[in-house]
């Protein structure tokens, strides 16, 4: 919109409306909606408290049955988005509730998506026919167009937290959906090619894969627990490591970036900001977020969210915290974007 001075009319008023009648912009009078100076995040830093979401979660799975229901999954909801269902920028949260017996129908679409264990032993999701279990801590990907369905075959209901990069293919309209046809035998398959991947350094050379995302689908909590317990910290004081595409070391999918933090005791991080949108899912421990001029204070299985060039630091109350982290960054890192600051 063209300023909206009250006062005298300025002196290119009439050749602006005579523009503007032909369809036609003056730059002159927009520069900083055109050319914005910074980012400007609409939503500000939130959490969603796993014990508000826990009852919702409870009923859910007694009021809802999955029939059918595509998916069993709360998903959270900022209010800056006017009633979409957005976490923070680009990024979908979410909660996946699945009763003992649950299988919820193989289906493919566009958006990639994850999923991460939380309380989901002996739940499994069926990504492109490979069986990847739902540990505590396993991190299980379903790259754009995999075919993936979920069964919990424990006999008590589970939990994992999903994220999804929906929203970015949803704004360049190139979303897919296709539900899957029914097979009762697509349950009971095992790893198969997922075997081939589970090692990390070690490949069979002639394995094949696509290249547009990761070849390997699951990343066990405990192998991530363990590589956290033997890195240093970085440059901003916690250890971080970044889940990656065993073929090229780069993000996992083209648009979404997972890593895991772990925040010592007594060691707060230095702030630090950047042009990518992150949701935070606590997996250990409690502790404490300035982010954006806004402290949250956090415990396990909360979800809190980072939005982009918001200065953010960080720190463990009373122990070490571990904090699953699932962002945008690689969308920036691709289209040459990407500006991270320390202080
Ligand atoms: C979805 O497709 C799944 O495929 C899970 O398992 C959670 C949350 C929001 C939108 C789509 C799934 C979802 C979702």
């Amino acid at each position: 919109m063209p300023d909206t001075n009250s006062g005298p009319e300025r002196p290119d008023a009439d050749l602006i409306r005579a523009l503007e009648e032909s369809n036609v912009h003056p730059l002159w009078d927009r520069y900083a909606k055109v050319i914005p100076v910074r980012p400007s995040a609409p939503d500000t830093p939130m959490l969603w408290r796993w014990r508000d979401i826990e009852p919702l979660a409870a009923r859910a799975a007694t009021e809802v049955p999955l029939d059918d229901k595509e998916r069993r999954a709360l998903i959270m909801a900022h209010p800056a988005f006017g009633g979409d269902t957005v976490a923070t920028s680009n990024l979908i949260g979410a909660f996946t509730i699945l009763e003992p017996g649950d299988r919820a129908p193989m289906h493919r679409h566009t958006a990639p998506a994850i999923r991460f264990g939380v309380d989901s032993d002996g739940a499994a999701t069926i990504v492109n026919g490979r069986r990847c279990n739902m540990g505590k801590g396993d991190l299980v990907l379903t790259p754009p167009m995999c075919w993936h369905g979920h069964i919990n075959g424990s006999g008590k209901p589970t939990v994992w937290f999903d994220a999804l990069g929906s929203l970015i293919s949803n704004h360049l309209d190139a979303s897919f959906f296709e539900p899957g046809a029914e097979n009762p035998e697509i349950w009971s398959v095992d790893e198969g090619d997922e075997l081939l991947w589970a090692a990390a350094g070690m490949v069979d050379p002639a394995a094949a894969f696509e290249p547009a995302h990761s070849p390997k689908f699951h990343y066990p909590g405990d192998q991530a627990r363990r590589l956290l317990a033997a890195m240093a910290p970085g440059p901003d004081g916690a250890r971080t490591m970044r889940y990656v595409d065993p073929v090229t070391g780069g993000s996992v999918m083209h648009m979404l970036d997972c890593y895991m933090t772990r925040l010592d005791t007594d060691a707060p991080t230095r702030p630090r900001r950047a042009t990518y949108n992150a949701v935070c899912l606590v997996t250990e421990g409690r502790g404490r977020s300035d982010i954006g001029g806004q402290t949250i204070e956090w415990s396990e299985r909360d979800i809190f969210t980072i939005p982009h060039w918001e200065w953010a630091r960080h720190e463990a109350i009373g122990g070490d915290a571990d904090i699953f982290i699932v962002t945008d960054r690689v969308v920036y890192e691709r289209l040459g974007i990407l500006r991270e600051e320390m202080e």
